[in-house]
Protein backbone atom coordinates (compact mmCIF):
# COMPACT_ATOMS: atom_id res chain seq x y z
CA UNK A 1 0.00 0.00 0.00
CA UNK A 2 2.90 2.64 1.15
CA UNK A 3 4.76 1.66 -2.42
CA UNK A 4 1.53 2.15 -4.70
CA UNK A 5 0.67 5.56 -2.50
CA UNK A 6 4.14 6.42 -3.18
CA UNK A 7 4.02 6.02 -6.94
CA UNK A 8 1.23 7.97 -7.54
CA UNK A 9 1.94 11.19 -5.41
CA UNK A 10 5.09 10.33 -7.55
CA UNK A 11 3.17 10.75 -11.01
CA UNK A 12 0.97 13.69 -9.70
CA UNK A 13 4.32 15.37 -8.81
CA UNK A 14 5.76 15.20 -11.92
CA UNK A 15 2.73 16.22 -14.51
CA UNK A 16 2.36 19.35 -11.57
CA UNK A 17 6.07 20.17 -11.38
CA UNK A 18 6.72 20.60 -14.96
CA UNK A 19 2.89 22.60 -15.61
CA UNK A 20 1.45 19.89 -17.75
CA UNK A 21 -1.81 18.09 -17.73
CA UNK A 22 -2.00 14.59 -16.24
CA UNK A 23 -2.02 12.14 -19.00
CA UNK A 24 -4.15 8.89 -19.06
CA UNK A 25 -2.43 6.02 -20.53
CA UNK A 26 -4.61 3.94 -22.93
CA UNK A 27 -4.27 0.71 -24.47
CA UNK A 28 -3.40 -2.73 -23.74
CA UNK A 29 -0.69 -4.86 -26.28
CA UNK A 30 -2.02 -8.30 -25.43
CA UNK A 31 -5.82 -7.39 -26.14
CA UNK A 32 -7.68 -8.84 -29.59
CA UNK A 33 -10.02 -6.42 -30.71
CA UNK A 34 -13.21 -7.05 -32.05
CA UNK A 35 -12.95 -10.55 -29.65
CA UNK A 36 -15.96 -11.80 -28.44
CA UNK A 37 -14.76 -13.54 -26.24
CA UNK A 38 -14.02 -11.66 -23.98
CA UNK A 39 -16.41 -10.88 -20.76
CA UNK A 40 -18.47 -7.43 -20.67
CA UNK A 41 -17.12 -4.44 -19.35
CA UNK A 42 -20.10 -4.24 -16.70
CA UNK A 43 -19.75 -6.51 -13.95
CA UNK A 44 -22.16 -5.29 -11.67
CA UNK A 45 -25.72 -7.09 -10.84
CA UNK A 46 -28.71 -5.74 -13.24
CA UNK A 47 -31.36 -4.18 -11.21
CA UNK A 48 -33.75 -5.75 -13.24
CA UNK A 49 -34.40 -9.80 -14.47
CA UNK A 50 -35.26 -8.80 -17.35
CA UNK A 51 -34.25 -10.37 -20.33
CA UNK A 52 -33.27 -8.96 -23.58
CA UNK A 53 -35.13 -9.09 -27.04
CA UNK A 54 -31.76 -10.47 -29.17
CA UNK A 55 -28.34 -11.94 -28.62
CA UNK A 56 -25.97 -8.32 -27.97
CA UNK A 57 -28.63 -5.59 -26.95
CA UNK A 58 -26.87 -5.61 -23.57
CA UNK A 59 -23.37 -6.42 -21.77
CA UNK A 60 -22.04 -7.28 -25.21
CA UNK A 61 -18.31 -8.53 -25.01
CA UNK A 62 -15.97 -6.13 -24.35
CA UNK A 63 -13.46 -4.81 -26.37
CA UNK A 64 -9.93 -3.15 -25.95
CA UNK A 65 -8.02 -0.45 -28.38
CA UNK A 66 -4.78 -1.61 -29.25
CA UNK A 67 -3.51 1.82 -30.48
CA UNK A 68 -1.74 3.51 -27.80
CA UNK A 69 -3.84 6.93 -26.99
CA UNK A 70 -3.63 9.51 -24.47
CA UNK A 71 -6.73 11.92 -23.42
CA UNK A 72 -5.04 15.04 -21.70
CA UNK A 73 -6.66 17.88 -19.73
CA UNK A 74 -6.87 21.19 -22.00
CA UNK A 75 -8.58 23.00 -19.75
CA UNK A 76 -9.94 22.91 -16.23
CA UNK A 77 -11.53 26.83 -16.98
CA UNK A 78 -15.20 25.72 -17.46
CA UNK A 79 -18.34 26.01 -15.63
CA UNK A 80 -20.46 23.32 -15.97
CA UNK A 81 -20.40 22.73 -19.84
CA UNK A 82 -23.10 21.12 -21.35
CA UNK A 83 -22.19 20.85 -25.57
CA UNK A 84 -19.79 21.62 -27.59
CA UNK A 85 -19.71 22.68 -31.45
CA UNK A 86 -17.13 23.04 -33.43
CA UNK A 87 -16.07 26.17 -35.42
CA UNK A 88 -14.75 25.88 -38.80
CA UNK A 89 -11.40 27.25 -38.09
CA UNK A 90 -10.89 24.40 -35.90
CA UNK A 91 -11.97 26.15 -32.41
CA UNK A 92 -15.02 24.80 -30.51
CA UNK A 93 -17.94 26.97 -29.04
CA UNK A 94 -19.26 25.50 -25.96
CA UNK A 95 -22.52 26.11 -23.95
CA UNK A 96 -21.97 26.33 -19.91
CA UNK A 97 -25.35 25.59 -17.95
CA UNK A 98 -25.47 28.41 -16.23
CA UNK A 99 -26.28 30.21 -19.75
CA UNK A 100 -23.45 31.59 -21.19
CA UNK A 101 -21.13 30.22 -24.16
CA UNK A 102 -17.06 29.83 -23.93
CA UNK A 103 -14.36 29.49 -27.24
CA UNK A 104 -11.82 27.16 -26.69
CA UNK A 105 -9.10 26.47 -28.87
CA UNK A 106 -7.38 23.20 -29.60
CA UNK A 107 -4.90 23.96 -26.98
CA UNK A 108 -7.40 25.05 -24.15
CA UNK A 109 -7.40 28.40 -24.09
CA UNK A 110 -10.98 29.45 -23.14
CA UNK A 111 -12.19 32.82 -23.91
CA UNK A 112 -14.55 35.22 -21.99
CA UNK A 113 -18.08 33.99 -21.16
CA UNK A 114 -20.30 35.07 -24.28
CA UNK A 115 -23.29 37.07 -23.15
CA UNK A 116 -26.30 37.95 -24.93
CA UNK A 117 -28.17 35.12 -24.70
CA UNK A 118 -31.79 34.44 -23.31
CA UNK A 119 -32.57 33.69 -19.40
CA UNK A 120 -32.19 30.25 -19.13
CA UNK A 121 -33.75 28.32 -15.97
CA UNK A 122 -30.76 26.72 -14.83
CA UNK A 123 -31.94 24.68 -11.52
CA UNK A 124 -31.60 20.83 -11.18
CA UNK A 125 -31.16 19.63 -14.81
CA UNK A 126 -31.98 23.02 -16.51
CA UNK A 127 -29.99 25.29 -18.24
CA UNK A 128 -28.31 26.43 -21.34
CA UNK A 129 -27.89 22.86 -23.39
CA UNK A 130 -27.32 21.43 -26.72
CA UNK A 131 -25.66 23.90 -29.26
CA UNK A 132 -24.98 23.54 -33.04
CA UNK A 133 -23.49 25.76 -35.64
CA UNK A 134 -25.30 27.03 -38.93
CA UNK A 135 -23.77 25.06 -41.93
CA UNK A 136 -22.94 28.13 -43.71
CA UNK A 137 -21.54 29.77 -40.19
CA UNK A 138 -18.23 30.81 -41.68
CA UNK A 139 -20.78 33.00 -43.61
CA UNK A 140 -23.62 34.20 -41.32
CA UNK A 141 -22.00 33.77 -37.86
CA UNK A 142 -25.46 31.32 -36.96
CA UNK A 143 -25.53 29.82 -33.71
CA UNK A 144 -28.80 27.65 -32.48
CA UNK A 145 -29.04 26.23 -29.02
CA UNK A 146 -31.87 24.74 -26.57
CA UNK A 147 -32.56 25.93 -23.03
CA UNK A 148 -34.80 25.59 -20.29
CA UNK A 149 -36.99 28.55 -20.24
CA UNK A 150 -39.15 30.00 -18.01
CA UNK A 151 -42.88 29.48 -18.91
CA UNK A 152 -46.40 29.91 -16.23
CA UNK A 153 -45.68 27.88 -13.54
CA UNK A 154 -42.75 26.15 -14.96
CA UNK A 155 -40.16 25.50 -17.18
CA UNK A 156 -40.25 24.10 -20.68
CA UNK A 157 -37.49 22.91 -23.37
CA UNK A 158 -37.35 25.71 -25.73
CA UNK A 159 -34.67 26.50 -29.07
CA UNK A 160 -33.15 30.01 -29.96
CA UNK A 161 -30.75 31.01 -32.69
CA UNK A 162 -28.24 34.17 -32.62
CA UNK A 163 -25.22 35.14 -34.46
CA UNK A 164 -21.84 35.21 -32.58
CA UNK A 165 -20.36 38.61 -33.07
CA UNK A 166 -17.66 39.73 -35.06
CA UNK A 167 -15.84 40.56 -31.40
CA UNK A 168 -17.18 37.29 -30.30
CA UNK A 169 -17.87 38.58 -27.00
CA UNK A 170 -21.71 38.45 -27.15
CA UNK A 171 -24.68 36.92 -29.39
CA UNK A 172 -26.53 39.33 -31.11
CA UNK A 173 -30.36 39.14 -32.09
CA UNK A 174 -31.02 36.06 -29.86
CA UNK A 175 -34.59 34.83 -31.21
CA UNK A 176 -36.59 31.64 -29.64
CA UNK A 177 -37.77 29.73 -32.38
CA UNK A 178 -39.63 26.94 -31.01
CA UNK A 179 -41.07 25.73 -27.32
CA UNK A 180 -41.71 21.64 -26.57
CA UNK A 181 -44.84 22.84 -24.62
CA UNK A 182 -46.46 22.55 -22.50
CA UNK A 183 -44.43 23.59 -19.53
CA UNK A 184 -44.23 21.98 -16.30
CA UNK A 185 -43.36 22.39 -13.33
CA UNK A 186 -40.05 20.54 -12.60
CA UNK A 187 -36.51 20.97 -13.48
CA UNK A 188 -35.76 17.42 -14.79
CA UNK A 189 -35.76 15.77 -18.25
CA UNK A 190 -35.27 18.58 -20.35
CA UNK A 191 -33.30 16.76 -23.26
CA UNK A 192 -31.44 19.22 -25.39
CA UNK A 193 -29.28 18.14 -27.94
CA UNK A 194 -29.65 19.84 -31.33
CA UNK A 195 -28.68 19.04 -34.89
CA UNK A 196 -28.56 19.96 -38.32
CA UNK A 197 -29.66 17.27 -41.20
CA UNK A 198 -28.93 16.99 -44.30
CA UNK A 199 -32.07 18.96 -45.92
CA UNK A 200 -30.63 22.22 -43.63
CA UNK A 201 -33.18 21.50 -41.14
CA UNK A 202 -32.95 21.05 -37.13
CA UNK A 203 -33.45 18.21 -34.85
CA UNK A 204 -33.62 18.50 -31.15
CA UNK A 205 -34.54 15.92 -28.47
CA UNK A 206 -37.19 16.96 -25.66
CA UNK A 207 -37.65 14.82 -22.52
CA UNK A 208 -40.75 13.84 -20.39
CA UNK A 209 -39.99 16.07 -17.38
CA UNK A 210 -39.80 13.18 -15.23
CA UNK A 211 -43.19 13.16 -13.63
CA UNK A 212 -45.66 10.56 -13.35
CA UNK A 213 -47.64 13.10 -14.31
CA UNK A 214 -46.25 14.45 -17.59
CA UNK A 215 -44.60 10.99 -18.29
CA UNK A 216 -47.50 9.49 -20.35
CA UNK A 217 -47.30 12.54 -23.29
CA UNK A 218 -43.43 10.53 -24.25
CA UNK A 219 -46.57 8.52 -25.96
CA UNK A 220 -48.90 12.07 -27.19
CA UNK A 221 -48.82 13.07 -30.79
CA UNK A 222 -50.34 16.53 -28.90
CA UNK A 223 -47.72 17.26 -26.92
CA UNK A 224 -43.82 18.17 -26.82
CA UNK A 225 -42.84 16.00 -24.21
CA UNK A 226 -40.22 12.85 -24.91
CA UNK A 227 -39.96 13.77 -28.33
CA UNK A 228 -37.39 14.23 -31.03
CA UNK A 229 -38.73 16.89 -33.20
CA UNK A 230 -37.40 18.47 -36.83
CA UNK A 231 -38.12 22.15 -37.15
CA UNK A 232 -36.75 24.56 -39.51
CA UNK A 233 -34.17 27.23 -38.87
CA UNK A 234 -36.99 29.64 -37.99
CA UNK A 235 -38.70 26.76 -35.75
CA UNK A 236 -41.81 25.90 -38.04
CA UNK A 237 -42.48 22.33 -38.62
CA UNK A 238 -40.03 20.89 -41.12
CA UNK A 239 -41.26 19.28 -44.42
CA UNK A 240 -41.60 15.87 -44.94
CA UNK A 241 -42.35 15.15 -41.78
CA UNK A 242 -44.02 11.93 -40.74
CA UNK A 243 -47.31 13.02 -38.69
CA UNK A 244 -48.04 16.22 -41.17
CA UNK A 245 -51.29 16.60 -41.79
CA UNK A 246 -52.22 13.74 -39.16
CA UNK A 247 -55.28 15.32 -37.46
CA UNK A 248 -54.21 15.57 -33.20
CA UNK A 249 -50.24 15.58 -33.97
CA UNK A 250 -48.10 17.89 -33.84
CA UNK A 251 -46.19 18.02 -37.07
CA UNK A 252 -43.07 19.23 -35.93
CA UNK A 253 -42.63 15.35 -34.01
CA UNK A 254 -39.64 13.14 -36.08
CA UNK A 255 -40.09 10.40 -32.99
CA UNK A 256 -41.43 9.84 -30.22
CA UNK A 257 -41.99 7.48 -26.71
CA UNK A 258 -38.78 8.86 -25.45
CA UNK A 259 -37.97 9.32 -21.99
CA UNK A 260 -34.72 11.86 -21.94
CA UNK A 261 -32.60 12.08 -24.79
CA UNK A 262 -29.08 13.83 -24.07
CA UNK A 263 -27.39 12.58 -26.86
CA UNK A 264 -28.29 12.56 -30.64
CA UNK A 265 -25.46 11.63 -33.92
CA UNK A 266 -25.76 11.10 -37.38
CA UNK A 267 -24.24 7.47 -38.57
CA UNK A 268 -22.18 8.13 -40.78
CA UNK A 269 -22.02 4.72 -42.62
CA UNK A 270 -25.71 4.44 -42.75
CA UNK A 271 -26.57 8.14 -42.39
CA UNK A 272 -29.46 7.14 -39.80
CA UNK A 273 -30.43 9.48 -36.90
CA UNK A 274 -29.07 7.51 -33.58
CA UNK A 275 -29.98 8.56 -29.91
CA UNK A 276 -29.32 7.73 -26.64
CA UNK A 277 -31.83 8.44 -23.35
CA UNK A 278 -31.44 8.16 -20.05
CA UNK A 279 -33.76 4.98 -18.52
CA UNK A 280 -34.85 4.99 -14.68
CA UNK A 281 -32.78 2.45 -12.54
CA UNK A 282 -31.41 0.36 -15.58
CA UNK A 283 -33.20 0.87 -18.69
CA UNK A 284 -30.28 3.67 -20.51
CA UNK A 285 -30.72 3.44 -24.15
CA UNK A 286 -29.02 3.64 -27.61
CA UNK A 287 -31.71 3.59 -30.19
CA UNK A 288 -31.37 3.89 -34.10
CA UNK A 289 -34.42 6.14 -35.20
CA UNK A 290 -37.07 5.92 -37.96
CA UNK A 291 -39.01 8.60 -38.70
CA UNK A 292 -42.43 8.48 -36.78
CA UNK A 293 -41.44 5.05 -35.08
CA UNK A 294 -42.56 5.11 -31.15
CA UNK A 295 -39.62 4.48 -29.10
CA UNK A 296 -41.68 2.43 -26.11
CA UNK A 297 -41.38 4.80 -23.17
CA UNK A 298 -43.33 4.52 -20.89
CA UNK A 299 -45.16 1.43 -22.13
CA UNK A 300 -42.11 -0.78 -22.28
CA UNK A 301 -38.53 -0.60 -20.70
CA UNK A 302 -35.40 -2.59 -19.48
CA UNK A 303 -35.50 -0.69 -16.08
CA UNK A 304 -37.35 -0.28 -13.60
CA UNK A 305 -38.70 2.96 -10.88
CA UNK A 306 -35.92 4.23 -8.90
CA UNK A 307 -38.12 2.89 -5.92
CA UNK A 308 -37.51 -0.63 -6.89
CA UNK A 309 -41.42 -1.05 -8.43
CA UNK A 310 -41.93 -2.02 -11.79
CA UNK A 311 -42.76 0.78 -14.38
CA UNK A 312 -46.23 0.43 -15.62
CA UNK A 313 -46.76 -3.20 -16.46
CA UNK A 314 -43.47 -4.37 -16.22
CA UNK A 315 -43.42 -5.01 -20.23
CA UNK A 316 -39.93 -5.14 -22.53
CA UNK A 317 -41.33 -5.59 -25.77
CA UNK A 318 -44.69 -4.77 -27.79
CA UNK A 319 -45.81 -4.93 -31.18
CA UNK A 320 -45.42 -1.97 -32.23
CA UNK A 321 -43.10 -0.47 -30.35
CA UNK A 322 -39.54 -0.32 -31.44
CA UNK A 323 -36.60 -2.43 -29.02
CA UNK A 324 -33.47 -0.11 -28.62
CA UNK A 325 -30.18 -1.10 -30.49
CA UNK A 326 -28.39 -1.24 -27.07
CA UNK A 327 -29.21 -0.77 -23.23
CA UNK A 328 -27.33 -0.45 -20.08
CA UNK A 329 -28.98 -2.08 -16.67
CA UNK A 330 -27.37 -0.39 -14.45
CA UNK A 331 -27.41 3.01 -15.67
CA UNK A 332 -24.32 4.69 -17.31
CA UNK A 333 -26.35 8.00 -17.95
CA UNK A 334 -25.43 8.64 -21.48
CA UNK A 335 -25.11 12.40 -22.62
CA UNK A 336 -23.48 13.89 -25.76
CA UNK A 337 -22.45 11.20 -28.46
CA UNK A 338 -20.65 11.38 -31.51
CA UNK A 339 -19.62 8.53 -34.24
CA UNK A 340 -16.20 8.45 -34.42
CA UNK A 341 -15.03 10.23 -38.11
CA UNK A 342 -11.38 11.32 -37.66
CA UNK A 343 -7.98 10.07 -39.30
CA UNK A 344 -6.14 10.15 -36.05
CA UNK A 345 -7.23 6.60 -34.69
CA UNK A 346 -8.21 4.32 -37.72
CA UNK A 347 -8.96 1.60 -35.27
CA UNK A 348 -12.35 3.74 -34.12
CA UNK A 349 -13.63 4.32 -37.19
CA UNK A 350 -17.24 4.97 -37.50
CA UNK A 351 -17.34 3.66 -33.65
CA UNK A 352 -19.95 5.28 -31.52
CA UNK A 353 -18.94 7.42 -28.47
CA UNK A 354 -20.93 8.40 -25.34
CA UNK A 355 -20.20 10.36 -22.43
CA UNK A 356 -21.34 8.95 -19.59
CA UNK A 357 -22.40 10.98 -16.23
CA UNK A 358 -22.58 7.94 -13.64
CA UNK A 359 -20.41 5.72 -15.32
CA UNK A 360 -17.69 7.97 -15.39
CA UNK A 361 -15.90 7.51 -18.14
CA UNK A 362 -16.45 7.45 -21.98
CA UNK A 363 -18.26 4.69 -23.97
CA UNK A 364 -17.18 3.00 -27.18
CA UNK A 365 -19.31 1.15 -29.33
CA UNK A 366 -18.42 -1.18 -32.00
CA UNK A 367 -20.95 -1.00 -34.42
CA UNK A 368 -21.47 -3.93 -37.38
CA UNK A 369 -25.59 -3.66 -39.52
CA UNK A 370 -26.49 -1.54 -37.01
CA UNK A 371 -26.05 -4.29 -33.86
CA UNK A 372 -23.13 -3.28 -30.75
CA UNK A 373 -20.61 -6.24 -31.16
CA UNK A 374 -17.98 -4.95 -28.76
CA UNK A 375 -18.01 -2.24 -25.68
CA UNK A 376 -15.29 -0.72 -24.24
CA UNK A 377 -14.34 2.50 -21.21
CA UNK A 378 -12.55 5.30 -22.04
CA UNK A 379 -10.94 7.17 -19.48
CA UNK A 380 -12.54 5.57 -17.01
CA UNK A 381 -10.14 6.16 -14.54
CA UNK A 382 -10.56 9.83 -14.22
CA UNK A 383 -13.66 10.11 -12.07
CA UNK A 384 -15.24 12.33 -14.61
CA UNK A 385 -18.68 12.67 -15.78
CA UNK A 386 -18.76 12.97 -19.12
CA UNK A 387 -21.23 15.52 -20.59
CA UNK A 388 -20.40 15.57 -24.29
CA UNK A 389 -18.08 14.25 -26.70
CA UNK A 390 -17.32 15.14 -30.30
CA UNK A 391 -14.27 14.96 -33.28
CA UNK A 392 -12.20 18.02 -33.71
CA UNK A 393 -10.96 19.11 -37.08
CA UNK A 394 -7.87 17.25 -36.09
CA UNK A 395 -9.57 14.36 -35.90
CA UNK A 396 -8.54 14.18 -32.24
CA UNK A 397 -11.61 13.51 -29.91
CA UNK A 398 -13.14 16.27 -27.43
CA UNK A 399 -15.10 15.70 -24.33
CA UNK A 400 -16.00 17.77 -21.28
CA UNK A 401 -16.81 17.69 -18.34
CA UNK A 402 -19.42 18.62 -14.98
CA UNK A 403 -16.28 19.12 -13.34
CA UNK A 404 -15.32 21.66 -16.42
CA UNK A 405 -12.43 20.02 -17.76
CA UNK A 406 -11.92 19.52 -21.39
CA UNK A 407 -9.57 16.58 -22.51
CA UNK A 408 -8.41 16.11 -25.85
CA UNK A 409 -8.08 12.15 -26.56
CA UNK A 410 -5.73 10.93 -29.45
CA UNK A 411 -2.94 8.64 -30.69
CA UNK A 412 -0.16 8.54 -28.33
CA1 LIG B 1 -37.25 2.75 -25.57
Amino acid sequence: MFKLGLTIGFAIAVACSDGSQPKVEGANPDAVNGSDTLSPVETQKPNSTYKPAFKGQTRIGRVITKTPYEGVVITSDLKNPWGIAVMPDGRFLITQKGGTMRIVTTEGKAGNPITGIPEVNSRGQGGLLGITLDPSFAKNRMVYWVFSENAGNGTQTSVAKGKLANDEQKIENATVIYRATPSHNSNLHYGGRILFDKSGNLVVSTGERSDLETRPQAQWLNSGLGKIVRITTNGQPASGNPFAGKKDARPEIYSYGHRNVQGLAWNPVTGDLWENEFGPRGGDEVNRIVPGKNYGWPTITYGIEYSGEKVGEAKTQQAGLEQPVYYWDPVVSPSGMTFYTGNNMPEWKNNLFIGALSGNHIVRLVIKDNKVVGEERILDKEGQRFRDVTVGKDGALYAVTDAGRMYRIRKK
